[in-house]
């Protein structure tokens, strides 16, 4: 395998296959084993949820017995524990969400649960928070005042923030969207949303995104795009890599059982950045996805393989595609060189622009042949052939 970082959530591995219409088809796994078994494969880190691994209702004995289980396999692999999350959406307390919910007594316990959870991720040595807010949204849009539980969001994710900085943690928040389920709507649904949402934010600095494939693909939206515009804001702080086949329950399938072409060129901006340069990705490649539920314990590991397989493939394909002669005299074709020349020149005014006599021939613009179809056919190329 390739000396690509890859990580897994405890989750994925762990999924044993309870959805809503069916009982689990896998046993349930010891997180420490999984992290043996990971690291066997070939993975770099892990991640996980506090209830991933220290049951909700869990004493102080129990609680520390199953981080010491968990940090001792890691030692034992030098497994990179890279990113904790919190689960703020299995317990029924959180049925009408955790930071968004009306009462106030749920949000406050709910920002407790968080902020010993920032405690946690920062003695495991995780560099990323991430924040997926499932339960933050709405069956019915009369069942909330929606400005005000946008406020209250920003509220506890501000609050995150600031214990953060204040405890000086080496840590960032990735806000992870995703538009439906298990709400009818939850609230920052797209990269865009949450984006706009940190702006408001007085310590919106260390919050980013941890945008998931499938996620955006369930809003109908494109990922790669959707990530673009998260490392153009500066803002990609993590990633969740899987597949979907477009707008329907999520899928969560292995990365590039989805959309191919999607996931190809996914991994040749992760892998190559953009054809111009700019903001690169350097995070782990972290994969978010479930074993399919047909699968047995055999099922699991093979799809973890799949995974990093999958991306390794289309690291080379990506590679090759980009050094390809034919595609740069391509990207030269359809102008994208010279979309990295600025539109006004430098220093030139508003004004100097408006009265300079510059004309445009019309016609000769219109007429001009992007080749984009031979492009995308060089991509299709480099990935089929
Ligand atoms: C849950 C969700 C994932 C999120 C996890 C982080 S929880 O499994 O479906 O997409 O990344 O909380
Ligand atoms: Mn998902
Ligand atoms: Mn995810
Ligand atoms: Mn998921």
């Amino acid at each position: 395998m390739s000396d690509i970082k890859y990580s897994f959530g405890l989750w994925t591995v762990g999924w044993a296959g309870r959805d809503p219409f069916g009982h689990a088809t896998r046993p349930d796994l010891d997180p420490a084993d999984s992290i043996r078994k990971l690291a066997e494969l070939g993975a770099w880190g892990f991640t996980f949820h506090d209830n991933d691994v220290i049951p909700f209702d869990a004493d102080a004995a129990t609680r520390d017995a199953a981080i010491a289980s968990v940090k001792k396999a890691a030692e034992e692999t030098g497994l990179v524990c890279e990113m904790v999350t919190t689960d703020t959406f299995m317990h029924p307390i959180f049925k009408a969400g955790a930071f968004t919910s009306n009462s106030r007594e749920i949000r406050r316990f709910g920002l407790r649960k968080v902020l010993t959870n920032v405690d946690l991720a920062a003695e495991m040595g995780a560099t990323t928070f991430v924040m997926w807010g499932g339960r933050e949204g709405t069956e019915y849009d009369n069942s909330k005042d929606l400005i005000t539980a946008h406020a209250r969001y920003a509220e506890g994710i501000d609050t995150v923030a600031a214990y953060i900085k204040s405890q000086g943690y080496d840590l960032k928040i990735g806000l992870e969207p995703k538009p439906n389920e298990p709400r009818g709507d939850i609230f920052l649904p797209t990269i865009g949303h949450a984006i706009a949402l940190i702006d408001t934010l007085d310590n919106g600095d260390i919050v980013g995104l941890n945008p998931e494939v499938g996620h955006e693909q369930m809003a109908g939206l494109n990922y790669t795009h959707g990530i673009a515009l998260a490392l153009y804001a500066g803002k990609l702080f993590h990633i969740d890599l899987n597949g979907q086949h477009g707008p329907r329950y999520d899928q969560d399938l292995v990365f590039g059982h989805g959309d191919l072409l999607s996931a190809f060129f996914t991994v040749d901006l992760l892998e190559n950045g953009a054809p111009n340069g700019g903001p690169r990705y350097e995070g782990p490649r972290h994969f978010d996805y479930k074993t399919s539920r047909t699968e047995g314990v055999a099922g699991v590991w093979e799809s973890a393989k799949a995974n990093m397989e999958t991306y390794d493939l289309l690291a080379v394909k990506a590679k090759a595609y980009r050094e390809d002669p034919e595609v740069q005299a391509a990207f030269e074709t359809a102008g994208i060189f010279e979309s990295a020349q600025s539109t006004l020149a430098e220093g030139e005014t508003i004004e100097a622009f408006l009265a300079s006599e510059e004309t445009y021939d019309v016609a000769a613009l219109s007429d001009r042949h992007e080749g984009l179809v031979n492009l995308h056919q060089l991509a299709l190329k480099h990935l089929i052939g």
